[in-house]
């Protein structure tokens, strides 16, 4: 779909289309495209505009992400689809490793995203393995034991409830990023940055550039 760059719902709409891709490409899951109506909802009550607050926790998570040992950021399928170059560069710039944790179980589509990651410029990125964490029993419980499972800080955008309260109970500590602010992980994490995707990340890069003096 052709969205002339003067249509009031420019943004959105390309948002939508990239989302919708992603479901063509076999890297987001059919249940990412209502996830993705969810978060927009809620976007378009905030005026799809990052609020003084949302900066405030993007600022925190730059810190927390910097002064981490064993940072990693946790990719799946909404977030491959919506910000794969900016995930790469962020993952670049703290250094933290990428991990593919999906909710929706399917071994093809945890490689695509890994293989969409590296096509984006990623050098390594991390699939589960039959290494668990704890307190959890959802497919999100296989994590790399080089990755998640010995993090100590975890960046989780666009997450379910469950996870997060687990990573926390693993003793990590966790970022999310989440339209909703209502949701279990916004309400459990550690840092909780209430910003659409994709614009927190853009952001996030733009702050450790800062904290890194570059
Ligand atoms: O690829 P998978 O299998 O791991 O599945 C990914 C989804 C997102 C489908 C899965 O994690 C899921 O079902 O998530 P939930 O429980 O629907 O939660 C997703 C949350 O993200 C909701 O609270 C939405 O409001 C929020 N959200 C959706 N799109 C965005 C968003 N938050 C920020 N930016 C968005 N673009």
């Amino acid at each position: 779909m052709s969205v002339p760059k003067s249509h009031p719902r420019y943004a959105s709409l390309m948002t939508r289309e990239k989302i919708a891709d992603g479901v063509k490409k076999g890297i987001t899951s059919m249940h990412g495209l209502i996830a993705h109506g969810r978060g927009e909802a809620f976007d378009y009550m905030i005026g799809e505009k990052t609020t003084k607050t949302a900066e405030k926790s993007i600022d925190a998570a730059a810190k927390l992400l910097l002064a981490a040992k064993n940072p990693v950021i946790s990719v799946n399928g909404n977030v491959a689809a919506l910000v794969p170059k900016e995930l790469v560069q962020l993952a670049k710039l703290i250094p933290a490793k990428l991990e593919v944790n999906t909710f929706h179980f399917s071994k093809q589509r945890e490689r695509k995203i890994k293989n969409y990651l590296i096509k984006n410029g990623a050098k390594e990125v991390l699939l589960p393995e039959k290494t668990k964490i704890k307190y959890l029993d959802s497919n999100r419980r296989y994590v790399n034991k080089e990755g998640i499972y010995r993090a100590d800080v975890v960046f989780v955008p666009l997450e379910d409830g469950d996870r997060t309260e687990a990573l926390i109970k693993n003793r990590k500590k966790v970022i999310v990023v989440d339209l909703n602010p209502m949701s279990r992980s916004a309400q459990k994490a550690t840092i909780t940055i209430v910003d659409n995707i994709t614009r927190a990340v853009p952001l996030l890069v733009k702050k450790i550039l800062e904290e890194k003096g570059l």
